[in-house]
């Protein structure tokens, strides 16, 4: 019988916080649990469910990772890195202040598309936005077909609280920005728990307490969950290729295929159907500065490395 008693000792759980290599797992009768990796590998993310095997009183051995429905990435030459796992929405988060980079929502979207996970586009902090630069930017993304939101956290709490409750559904929702957006504050608008729950993890992976260090799940009420990550400054998209990063353009789709050549890159070849579509008006110069610009950096680093997947 020593299989029943290791059967009962091994347990379904979802990571809801990460930090380095340490986890909080929460088991499906919403007890956390303290989690290291067998084999201290490097494969875990936040919003994975796992098998986990009891060890000491609340901790746990995370022993095997179920088969992710979604895996959310980016990547640089040193390393890819996996965001979060089995998310339904990647939420983009934005805003005047501090300086928004408008390339970092726009590799954010690729990155989603890569993942096969539809994108929100959120600009926060309207009220900064006096000179409108954040509405125009997103005025273009709905331009292109992208859902998009504007809030501010700060002088429409219950109205950002409203719509974005609206909008997020059911689904397992990832917010991504660089830091200072207000990922945090919007999430604690969402979830009345926030802080209490932020502090019940930072207590128990002995973290500080300022700014986003760790990845953290939280459970939105009436269903679905919304997962807050730290900030960071470049969203590398080593692990897309060319072809890739062209699909995940909306107004590049209907030209698609209608290039000279079947491997065309869009960029110095002849005959090319994006580009002459630039020409015509039919796509922003800017944005395709933004996919030759970006294209050039994936080449570049796949010459270094040649590795890279
Ligand atoms: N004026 C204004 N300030 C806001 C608004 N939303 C958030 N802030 C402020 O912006 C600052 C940064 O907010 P955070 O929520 O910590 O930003 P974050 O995106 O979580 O930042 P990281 O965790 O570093 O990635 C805080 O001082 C918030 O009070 C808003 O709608 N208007
Ligand atoms: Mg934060
Ligand atoms: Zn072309």
């Amino acid at each position: 019988m020593i299989e029943t008693a290791g059967a009962r000792s091994r347990f379904e759980a979802r990571v809801v916080a990460a930090y380095g290599r340490h986890f909080l797992v929460e088991d499906d009768a919403g007890r956390l649990h303290q989690a290291q990796r067998r084999g201290k590998r490097a494969d875990v993310v936040i919003g994975d469910r796992v098998l986990c095997q009891r060890a000491a009183a609340g901790q746990a051995t995370i022993e095997s990772i179920l088969p992710r429905g979604s895996l959310l990435m980016r990547a640089d030459v040193a390393r890819s890195k996996a965001l979060a796992a089995n998310v339904g929405r990647v939420v983009v988060v934005y805003a005047p202040r501090p300086a928004f980079n408008e390339r970092f929502v726009w590799r954010a979207l690729l990155a989603a598309d890569a993942a096969g996970v539809a994108p929100l586009v959120v600009l926060n902090k309207t009220d900064l936005d006096e000179d409108g630069a954040g509405s125009r930017a997103l005025a273009r993304l709905a331009a292109l077909g992208y859902a998009t939101l504007a809030v501010s956290a700060k002088a429409a709490p219950a109205r950002t609280r409203a719509d974005l409750r609206a909008t997020l559904g059911s689904a397992s929702n990832l917010m991504v920005g660089q830091s200072g957006m207000g990922k945090s504050t919007l999430i604690n608008l969402l979830v009345p728990q926030a802080n209490a729950r932020t502090q019940e993890y930072s207590t128990r992976l002995n973290l500080g307490r300022q700014t986003t260090t760790a990845s953290r799940l939280f459970a939105l009420d009436g269903g679905g969950d919304i997962i807050d990550t730290p900030g960071f400054q470049a969203f590398g998209l080593a692990h897309l290729d060319l072809r890739q990063l062209a699909v995940a353009m909306p107004e590049f789709v209907p030209h698609l295929g209608r290039c000279r050549f079947n491997d065309c890159r869009h960029l110095a070849e002849p005959g090319c159907a994006i580009r002459a579509a630039m020409t015509a008006g039919a796509i922003d110069p800017g944005r395709y500065a933004f996919y030759a610009d970006l294209a050039a950096e994936i080449e570049s680093l796949r010459r270094r490395d040649p590795a890279l997947p």
